[in-house]
């Protein structure tokens, strides 16, 4: 019984200590930016990535541990690899790609397959530009309702500008704090 509790203890004071939150999307779709944004509240000139970033950062008061992945081809092969224990995936739609239906329906199928149980955030990101689509039009054109998703908010927004961002950073923490409530 002691033993148990201890453990419980534990797990709270772990979950309470770090959460791991993960942003996904296409490549070019802004989650570099994302993660620039969340953790300097700066953009900068940044090169595709090649594997992965992460990186220890306090989102309203909680401490996260934010990856951030590449979104070519040959790497989100190799995401799932990195799944296990996620509290939160925040996935990066460029709202202007109209073209990219096969790549993102075999991403949102992952999704739905290897994380089932967590919420995801969808950030519709360059909203700054004119042919940038609505979230009714995005939820249309990728017939987001035939997926089994844990969607727990659509953000759309431009990270280049900056806006939106204490929306984003609510949502991360409203997710954040319901897990830690759930033991
Ligand atoms: N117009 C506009 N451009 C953006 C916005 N967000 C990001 N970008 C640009 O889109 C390009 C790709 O952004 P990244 O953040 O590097 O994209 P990524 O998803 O990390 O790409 P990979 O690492 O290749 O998977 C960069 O030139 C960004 O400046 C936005 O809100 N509006
Ligand atoms: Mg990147």
């Amino acid at each position: 019984m002691g033993k148990e509790i201890s453990l419980i203890t534990q797990k709270m004071c772990m979950k309470s200590s770090n959460y791991k939150v993960l942003i996904l999307g296409l490549e070019g779709s802004g989650k570099t930016t994302l993660f620039d944004r969340l953790k300097y509240n700066e953009v900068y000139i940044r090169y595709p990535t090649i594997g992965f970033l992460a990186d220890n950062i306090i989102i309203s008061k909680l401490n996260v541990t934010l990856w951030d992945f590449g979104g070519n081809s040959k790497m989100i092969k190799l995401w799932s690899k990195y799944f296990n224990n996620t509290d939160l995936v925040i996935l990066v739609v460029d709202s202007t790609d109209y073209s990219s239906n096969e790549e993102l329906s075999d991403i949102f199928t992952l999704l739905e397959k290897e994380l089932k149980n967590v919420y995801i955030l969808i950030i519709l990101n360059k909203s700054d530009l004119k042919n940038s689509m609505s979230e009714s039009e995005f939820l249309d054109y990728f017939h987001i309702d035939k997926y089994n998703l844990k969607i727990c908010k659509i953000i759309r927004t431009s990270l280049v500008k900056g806006t939106e961002m204490k929306d984003i950073k609510k949502n991360i923490k409203n997710v954040l704090k319901n897990i830690k409530n759930d033991y």
